[in-house]
């Protein structure tokens, strides 16, 4: 796939989003951290099949990414590899986006989305937001407005869903899920 610089400056963001603790690489802790961060903003703890649904997903996320980015084998994942196994197709590509996202994402969902019925509200969004990518809460903010096209005050999986393709496969800088994951120059 063709890195354009936009592309290159989303992944760099989403990358930062992954580094839980902040130091440089993705790693497996990384990926225990922010679920035991979303356990916690959402009241869920070491007995929650929700949380424990959550965390099988992102470990298995993070053995994926593993597999197919950590070229040198170190346990780690620095942000060159993971943009350069990203242009080779080996992360996520717009086929394999469905099956690859909306297992995770429904999991998400079923921590934040407390009552059920299907959508959130921009304090959800807040919360989830922050505890899993550490976003500020300004940001998650923006976003959420956007993702409100209707303005009803809620927004859904399948909004979410399609925000996170536009951001990996969009390469048009005003489409909402640009503004997915904040300022990209922050
Ligand atoms: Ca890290
Ligand atoms: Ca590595
Ligand atoms: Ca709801």
């Amino acid at each position: 796939m063709e890195m354009t610089h936009f592309l290159e400056r989303k992944l760099a963001r989403r990358f930062r989003t992954f580094d839980s603790d902040n130091d440089g690489f993705i790693a497996r802790n990384d990926f225990e951290l922010s679920v035991t961060r979303m356990g916690a903003a959402f009241g869920h703890g070491s007995g929650s099949p929700e949380l424990a649904r959550l965390t099988e997903l992102s470990l298995g996320l993070w053995a994926h990414l593993a597999s197919v980015a950590d070229a040198d084998a170190d346990g780690r994942i620095t942000e060159q590899e993971y943009k350069s196994a990203f242009a080779a197709g080996l992360l996520v590509t717009s086929e394999s986006f469905d099956a690859g996202y909306r297992p995770f994402l429904t999991a998400i969902m079923a921590l934040v989305d407390e009552d059920g019925d299907g959508r959130i509200t921009e304090d959800q969004q807040v919360r989830w937001t922050g505890a899993l990518m550490d976003l500020a809460e300004a940001d998650a903010k923006e976003v959420f407005r956007r993702l409100d096209v209707d303005g009803d005050g809620f927004i859904t999986t399948e909004d979410l869903l399609e925000a996170i393709r536009e951001y990996y496969f969009n390469d048009n800088p005003d489409s909402a899920g640009s503004w997915l994951l904040g300022s990209l120059d922050a």
